[in-house]
């Protein structure tokens, strides 16, 4: 029987790219994100079934009600791809808008742990089941402006622990993938739709590429079952650590 991966936030970017990977690979797929147009094209890219679902991550009786809704033929979950995320603001904290640092914790943590509490009973009712959760270098790396962005990637790579602590004896991976700079739309919703801000993110640099991330994905979620890879953190080519930050003359 053909396996299934549910993604979440397949619309653009990683989640995307994850979905066609998986696809390809021969496995069915139940993809998700807010925007149903997008969902409809996709599915229509992918030559294995596909069960599409018009999903806020947010919501979660809506998250409840869309796993308990899967048709038979798509349950139970084999893999889950907790992908949708963002980042909203670069601001330093004192100047943050609190509204965009409430959209990210409900975005990054309170959707993740809403769609990974919904998959665990049928992945561990049925024997088998990988976790992989998209965090981010942000997780580990602090950067003026990451403050909650970075703090609720942080929070992702403690859950995916956790969550393999909780699950060891129940034949459950869990993978915790962390990329930096990738090109995506995230800058632009990172900058609220200003575009020539989010380009210059990526200007003159060879970054990370959605297919890159759903490279490491799959593979992590294809390595036999006497394995469970923790965490992967993949920084783009051009990409390394910034000194610690020393001011002087300050007294
Ligand atoms: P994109 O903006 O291209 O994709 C984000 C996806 O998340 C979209 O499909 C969007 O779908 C979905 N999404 C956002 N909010 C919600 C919501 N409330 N409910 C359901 N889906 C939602 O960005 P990326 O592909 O880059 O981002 C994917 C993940 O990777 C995020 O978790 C991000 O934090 C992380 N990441 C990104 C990096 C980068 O540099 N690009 C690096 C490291 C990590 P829709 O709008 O249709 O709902
Ligand atoms: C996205 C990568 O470095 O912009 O998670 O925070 S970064």
């Amino acid at each position: 029987m053909a396996k299934t991966a549910f993604i979440t936030g397949a619309t653009s970017g990683f989640g995307r790219a994850t979905a066609k990977r998986f696809d390809a690979e021969g496995w069915q797929t139940v993809i998700s994100g807010r925007r149903g147009e997008r969902l409809d094209s996709l599915k229509a890219e992918l030559t294995n079934p596909s069960h599409s679902i018009v999903l806020d991550v947010r919501d979660s009786d809506a998250v409840n009600a869309a796993v308990k809704a899967l048709p038979a033929s798509f349950a139970p979950i084999d893999v889950l791809v907790n992908n949708a995320g963002l980042a909203v603001g670069l601001e330093g904290a004192d100047e943050a808008d609190i509204a965009d640092w409430d959209l990210m914790v409900d975005t990054n943590i309170k959707g993740l742990m809403y769609c990974t509490r919904a998959v665990l009973p049928q992945m561990v009712a049925n024997g088998y089941g990988h976790v992989v959760n998209i965090g981010s270098i942000a997780g580990a790396w602090p950067y003026p402006g990451g403050n909650v962005y970075g703090a609720t990637k942080a929070f992702v790579r403690q859950f995916s622990l956790n969550l393999r602590a909780d699950l060891v004896g129940k034949n459950i991976h869990v993978t915790d993938v962390e990329p930096g700079l990738a090109e995506t739309e995230f800058s632009e919703i990172r900058f609220k739709g200003d575009k020539d801000k989010a380009a210059a993110v990526y200007n003159d640099v060879d970054p990370i590429r959605p297919d890159d991330v759903a490279d490491a994905v799959f593979w992590a979620a294809s390595r036999p079952k006497n394995i469970n890879v923790n965490r992967i953190e993949i920084m783009a080519g051009a990409q390394a650590f910034s000194p610690l930050a020393v001011v002087r003359g300050l007294k």
